[in-house]
């Protein structure tokens, strides 16, 4: 059924929405003039970002990666039970070590048609990732598509069963709202018999948390700094990693992991790419992550009003982490949602091109020193 050459079994699509200059220049101006600055974490995911990320994964204190593949293990024979061959989709698939699991017991009863579709922003990352898998699968087929997974992917094939995947926890990376709209955008591709596995992060004591986030090898300090040489090599910046400090903590009320890098010194930074002069006290932070961590009640509020029905949960038996198994919620309310979000997206278009046409000489805003 298969050609056995590894090339016709692979194509990789894109780049296709992921940042543009002028956007990365809009969120790092945005970020840096906030009164608690921040940079997106999705900057974190160059080369040398990625590299670091695989290497945190290995980590003794770096619980998480351990944990989700012990409950795959587990729970991959259920998972994949009635899977009759369809595209696996993982969103911020990395090396994609995880999905293993699912597609070892997959082969293991019968050679099923599976196409994996890794979705990633790192290029290099999704390539070889892929290309390991091909050479360890020889009946897989691979889509890998270069995107960024919060915005609108067009090229997302939609004829064949899907399951969907999201795993590391990386929901807890997005804001509550931005949680439920990225849910809901994933929803809105799914069909009543497609599935989405979503892995969780949940709540656990202060002193398993922080040494998480904060290893004695330093590999998360030198991560979270990274992200400080992505803006100097793409905006002509000068920040000196050595004036900053890797500072992660447990915010108990918030239920959240968060990561800043802490001035250690009074800051002046050029951005020449941005014209901008940024100063900081001695102290004060750039909060480059948030990590969210689940309850039981908190995740189900999360899935309800993202449009999803949970089916399973799968846990480790200190129920540290857990993997949910969804499908999408069928339900009237939920359709007169999407037709609502659908109306409201056109008035907005049509609210746009009203405005562009009648403000064709809307002043150009400029951006001077801060
Ligand atoms: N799923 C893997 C990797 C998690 S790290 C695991 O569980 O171990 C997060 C991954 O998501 C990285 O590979 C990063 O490049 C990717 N990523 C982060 N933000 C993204 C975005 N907005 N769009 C697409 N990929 C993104
Ligand atoms: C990708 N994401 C789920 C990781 C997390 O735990 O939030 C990123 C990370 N940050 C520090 N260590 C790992």
């Amino acid at each position: 059924m298969y050609n056995a050459s590894s090339t016709d079994r692979i194509e990789i699509v894109g780049p296709t929405n992921v940042t543009s200059m002028n956007e990365f220049r809009r969120d790092i101006l945005k970020g840096l003039t906030a009164s608690q600055k921040f940079i997106p974490s999705k900057y974190f995911y160059d080369a040398c970002g990625s590299n670091l990320f695989e290497k945190i994964c290995l980590l003794p204190e770096y619980y998480l990666t351990r944990m989700e593949l012990s409950i795959l293990k587990d729970s991959a024979s259920a998972i994949m039970e009635n899977f009759q061959g369809g595209d696996l989709i993982e969103l911020g698939s990395g090396a994609s070590w995880k999905v293993k699991t699912l597609l070892n017991v997959a082969y293991q009863s019968s050679l099923i048609d599976i196409r994996y579709i890794p979705i990633d922003v790192n290029e290099l990352v999704l390539k070889e990732a892929s290309k390991e898998l091909l050479s360890e699968y020889p009946h897989l087929k691979v889509l890998g598509i270069v995107a960024d997974f919060t915005k609108k992917i067009e090229k997302i094939p939609t004829e064949r069963e899907k399951l969907f995947i999201l795993f590391g926890s990386t929901i807890g990376n997005f804001h509550e709202k931005e949680a439920i709209t990225f849910l809901r955008n994933i929803a809105q591709l799914m069909e009543p018999n497609d599935r989405f596995l979503l892995g969780l992060d949940m709540v656990k004591p202060r002193e398993v948390l922080e040494p998480a986030y904060n290893d004695t090898q330093g590999v998360t300090s030198e991560f979270n700094k990274n992200i400080l040489s992505v803006v100097n090599r793409k905006l002509d910046a000068n920040f000196h990693l050595d004036h900053f400090d890797h500072y992660a903590f447990f915010d108990s009320e918030k239920s959240q992991m968060e990561m800043h890098l802490r001035a250690n010194c009074k800051i002046a930074a050029e951005i020449k790419g941005l014209n901008l002069h940024i100063t900081m006290e001695k102290g004060e932070t750039i909060r480059t992550e948030i990590s969210r961590k689940f309850t039981i009640r908190r995740a189900e509020a999360m899935i309800a009003e993202a449009g999803f029905v949970i089916k399973r949960w799968f846990f480790d038996p200190n129920q540290w982490f857990s993997l949910i198994e969804l499908t999408r919620s069928t339900s009237d309310l939920w359709k007169r949602h999407l037709n609502d979000q659908l109306t409201q997206r056109r008035a907005r278009k049509e609210n746009l091109r009203k405005c562009k046409f009648a403000n064709m000489k809307r002043p150009v805003r400029m951006h001077g020193k801060v």
